[in-house]
């Protein structure tokens, strides 16, 4: 199985308003199986009033820009026609300010007011995420509530059964609509206040029993054949503890090391990121080229050797690969968390960016026309990055046991990377040099950024 993440108001466009939506997706589903892929993860499609759509005012409502809840489920019908599942985007842990239960919590009615969290005497008001200087707590009207995400996001309180029991009721809609399953956005952040001590802390134990009562109403619903991944941006021992539920979990680590060692020039990261990540485990890992909330990989790694051997690694590793919308074509974009529009940039099909289905809701800054970053032009040069992607996931394609298989007996030089995939009954071994010169390591001779399968 190959996934591909879909920025939706970015892919394709049907009606010529320049923004992406479902019909454009389907009448692009030919290019999808083109490219080897059997699952799509389509980012936030519910009605928001961002760009980006992580904050919601209606679970059971399409975001009208990508079309109607029946335009949505014809997508589904065509996808699954041409064998390509579909797994939607969910943000659980906060909803949009404009959500009706925060302007009716803002009012004071209840049950609402309980579904959100309000600040307690002695909690820390000027406390920041950890990861950057945002502020936790927002101040409307006099009101203090928390938004680990910012004040037009307020967290929903999950120490209330009713939110827990709303949320069960929004999986199983969706699933009723003929989506094949979720990305859980957010994992870790259900519970990720302290309310005893008044102040940031992630409750991973709660969490994943949290996220376990999500799975266990997503069988009984669609049974085992569901397919849920999650966000748990972490180190790999605590993405471990919630893929387990889960059954998969993307594998941060994987998209980090290898841009690391590739800027750096030394395969040490990679080899200490499948020897903690991609051994034998009892879920599937989802590496991935990159998402849309960090750099483009082509703004990282330049050449576009360099790149091939990155989809060399991605489609010899184990668990779901996932493509990010255009690294196949080598989309440029460079993620700034106040301006995240320039990792998103429209799917450039034509060298001209004009044509059926292109999408041209922002001004481009990255990829623009003629530039050698279209489907048009990678298709039509020999040796493009996107023609060796379409020979890789051919590849992977002969070679389904990979999913379930797992990484053995790492060795490495400075330059060169060699490891063991097996499933126990088939089995390979994989000598990737990320150097531009040539290299030999264990009697095999690689020539510069070769990926060899002995
Ligand atoms: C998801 C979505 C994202 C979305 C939201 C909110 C969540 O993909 O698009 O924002 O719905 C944190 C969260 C993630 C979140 C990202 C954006 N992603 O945990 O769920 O922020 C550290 C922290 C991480 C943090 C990361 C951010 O630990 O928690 O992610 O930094 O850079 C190593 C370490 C690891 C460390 C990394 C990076 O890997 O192990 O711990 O991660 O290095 O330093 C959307 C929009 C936003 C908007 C919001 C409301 O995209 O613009 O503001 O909605």
């Amino acid at each position: 199985m190959i996934g591909y993440e879909i920025f939706v108001r970015s892919f394709a466009d049907s009606n010529d308003d320049g923004i992406g939506d479902f019909k454009g997706i389907a009448q692009k589903a030919d290019y999808l199986k083109a490219i080897g892929v059997d699952l799509v993860w389509l980012t936030p499609h519910f009605k928001s009033p961002s760009y980006h759509g992580y904050d919601i005012i209606d679970y059971f409502d399409t975001n009208s820009s990508f079309g109607s809840l029946s335009d949505f489920k014809a997508m589904v019908n065509t996808l699954h026609e041409k064998g390509i599942k579909v797994v939607i985007d969910l943000p659980l842990n906060h909803v949009s300010d404009r959500h009706p239960w925060f302007k009716a919590a803002m009012n004071g009615e209840k049950p609402y007011v309980d579904y959100f969290l309000w600040a307690q005497p002695h909690f820390n008001l000027s406390e920041k995420r950890h990861w950057d200087e945002e502020l936790l707590w927002h101040n409307r009207n006099g009101k203090w509530y928390y938004g680990v995400f910012g004040g037009s996001s307020p967290d929903l309180n999950y120490e209330n059964p009713e939110v827990v029991q709303k949320s069960l009721e929004i999986v199983e809609f969706w699933l009723n609509q003929g989506v094949d399953g979720f990305r859980f956005d957010a994992a870790k952040h259900i519970y990720d206040y302290d309310i005893k001590e008044g102040r940031f802390r992630y409750d991973h134990e709660k969490n994943v029993a949290y996220w376990k009562l999500v799975m266990d109403k997503a069988r009984q619903v669609k049974g085992s054949d569901i397919f849920a991944v999650t966000e748990v941006w972490d180190d790999p021992e605590i993405v471990d503890r919630y893929a387990k539920t889960i059954g998969c979990s993307f594998n941060f680590y994987f998209t980090e090391a290898i841009r690391e060692s590739m800027q750096h020039g030394a395969v040490y990261k990679i080899v200490d990121c499948f020897q903690r990540t991609l051994t034998k485990k009892p879920y599937l890992p989802s590496n991935f080229t990159g998402n849309h909330d960090m750099h483009r990989l082509a703004s990282l790694i330049q050449q576009e050797e360099q790149r091939k051997v990155f989809f060399g690694l991605l489609m010899t590793t184990p668990g779901v690969p996932f493509i990010y919308y255009g690294d196949e074509l080598g989309m440029k974009g460079i993620y700034d968390s106040t301006f995240t529009e320039d990792v998103i940039e429209p799917f450039p099909w034509y060298a001209s960016l004009s044509g059926e289905g292109q999408t041209f809701w922002k001004a481009i800054r990255f990829n623009r026309a003629f530039t050698g970053v279209s489907v048009e032009e990678q298709l039509s040069r020999e040796g493009s990055l996107l023609r060796e992607v379409i020979a890789w996931t051919k590849f992977r394609k002969e070679n389904e046991w990979l999913t379930n298989a797992w990484v053995e007996n790492v060795t490495h030089n400075t330059f060169v990377i060699a490891y063991t995939v097996t499933d126990g009954n088939y089995g390979f071994r994989v000598y990737a040099n990320i150097a531009g010169h040539n290299e030999s390591f264990e009697g095999i001779t690689l020539k510069p950024y070769e990926v060899k399968i002995v």
